[in-house]
């Protein structure tokens, strides 16, 4: 492999235009896809070239393989960067592209396959000394097989589907009374939902929290990990906020953990960006999950302590160069944060809040980053992922950090969707995050839309965001920014 001169980003919103940027500072032209609902969308605008896919629905637009690559191939692009959803951990679509002639942003197609399957995935670490919770490595056909592992395990258990991913295809089961019914309805769930009824029983970690280890390998086997991310504060396995570092990690534990993930890395021959996901319970312990092999949508805050661009180092890597540095080069200042803001509400369940994005103003400031993919005047589409932006800041310390990221999400304004900054307050906020005391039942814990403060007039807010556009008045106001309080 060698130098990448032109990159084509089958991606849309934020991560294109993330990915982009990258690009465009390395020298790399850019060609952006899109959809019939993306036609004016920033990461089209920003691209060197662009080329549309199709209608709207993702299966006829991002998630066409034949007219990504036709688009690559007419363009001469020799590399492809998938970003994260869609196509990015597809392995069949990684192989068409190397059998183009194109460089694959991301690890090898064999890496992707063994991973994407969760028993194929503890299969392969296992033999790498990588921690997994106690219970079987292979698929159990037989409910009466099952339960006599379930029973040697000790309730509760769980019964995984080895396709499953983002929750689905999972079941706790406290007793053996209800073992056989919980089995035989993961099996047919497993076998409806991916075509694939493997399942395997695992002891039940009760209060886990939900740590991951970045790592980048390069082509010549070098693999650094780039320290964790604590992820624990998650929806329905939706993750709403995430920090680097965790405060619950000793440099010792940190150690551990990221060995054992450049070990799980080692394992399926992983080159490129990639994420191990770990469950760490109260005593300490921890477990390997899944291998994440894509850049994944909380880098940032890894970037944000290390110092390191990782697209930019995906696009090293792609182009066959080494690493360059060692473990003992990677560094770990200070704390940041991540806010996912998704045009949700959170004052109603979440519902998908739809619309036309009547203002919208960034905040700013020393330590805040956004990363979103949108613009002022633009409708939110209906046909994909609802996160309109990723709201980043970076301070000395985790106090700092909360901080930074309190006030940043107080000169948000976004006028026309509702949002769920609020709900991130509420989180930044509450003691047990405060305190670093929460594992993943956090949101399950403490939330009700009943500690939200009312929404405001959106009508009067607008109107008030407008006024408050004169730049002579914003120099004159103590708090330069619009506050919903
Ligand atoms: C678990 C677990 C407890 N014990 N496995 C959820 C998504 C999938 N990646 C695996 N998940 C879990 N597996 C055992 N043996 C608890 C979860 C889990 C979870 C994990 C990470 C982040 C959030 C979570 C929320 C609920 C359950």
């Amino acid at each position: 492999m060698s130098r990448i001169h032109k990159v084509l980003v089958a991606n849309r919103g934020e991560i294109a235009l993330r990915i982009m940027r990258s690009a465009k500072k390395k020298g790399i032209a850019t060609v952006a896809v899109y959809s019939d609902a993306d036609a004016r969308a920033p990461h089209v605008q920003f691209a060197d070239e662009s080329v549309c896919l199709g209608p709207a629905p993702s299966v006829q637009s991002y998630l066409r393989q034949d007219k990504i690559i036709e688009a690559a191939l007419a363009l001469g692009v020799d590399a492809i960067h998938p970003g994260y959803g869609f196509l990015s951990e597809n392995a069949d679509f990684a192989q068409a592209v190397q059998d183009a002639g194109i460089a694959f942003v991301g690890p090898n197609p064999e890496a992707i396959r063994t991973m994407g399957d969760k028993l194929s995935a503890k299969q392969a670490v296992m033999d790498f000394g990588v921690p997994l919770v106690p219970g079987t490595a292979h698929a159990i056909a037989s409910a009466k097989e099952a339960l006599q592992e379930a029973e040697r395990i000790g309730f509760p258990v769980m019964v995984k589907a080895s396709a499953g991913g983002g929750g689905k295809g999972m079941r706790i089961v406290h007793d053996a009374d209800s073992f056989e019914e919980a089995f035989g309805m993961a099996v047919s769930e497993a076998e409806k939902s991916f075509g694939n009824g493997a399942v395997f029983v695992e002891k039940y970690v009760q209060k886990p929290r939900h740590i991951e280890i970045q790592v980048l390998a390069d082509s010549q086997g070098n693999c650094v990990y780039l320290h964790e991310r604590e992820c624990s504060v998650q929806r329905r396995h939706q993750k709403v906020l995430e920090e680097a570092p965790s405060v619950v990690l000793s440099p010792a534990q940190r150690q551990a953990m990221g060995e054992a993930a450049v070990n799980a890395a080692k394992s399926c021959g992983y080159v490129g960006a990639g994420t191990v996901e770990f469950i760490y319970d109260a005593s300490g312990a921890f477990y390997f999950l899944e291998m994440n092999t894509r850049l994944q949508v909380e880098h940032p805050v890894t970037e944000c302590i290390t110092g390191l661009d990782l697209v930019a180092e995906q696009f090293r890597i792609a182009a066959g160069e080494p690493l360059g540095y060692g473990q003992s080069d990677v560094k770990m200042d200070g704390h940041a944060l991540e806010l996912r803001v998704y045009a949700e509400d959170p004052r109603n369940g979440f519902a998908p809040d739809i619309g036309q994005l009547k203002v919208y103003r960034r905040p700013a400031g020393e330590g805040v980053r956004v990363d979103d993919g949108i613009d002022e005047g633009m409708e939110i589409p209906i046909f994909y992922d609802p996160m309109i932006a990723k709201l980043v800041v970076h301070g000395k310390d985790r106090t700092e950090a909360i901080a930074r990221m309190l006030k940043a999400i107080e000169s948000y304004v976004i006028i026309g969707v509702e949002t769920t900054l609020p709900f991130g307050r509420f989180v930044l906020e509450h003691e047990a995050f405060v305190s670093g005391d929460f594992d993943t039942h956090f949101v399950q814990t403490y939330f009700e839309a009943s500690a939200l403060p009312q929404g405001e007039d959106h009508e009067l807010a607008a109107a008030l965001a407008q006024y408050r556009r004169s730049p002579r008045l914003e120099a004159n106001s103590a708090q330069s920014t619009w506050s919903r309080r």
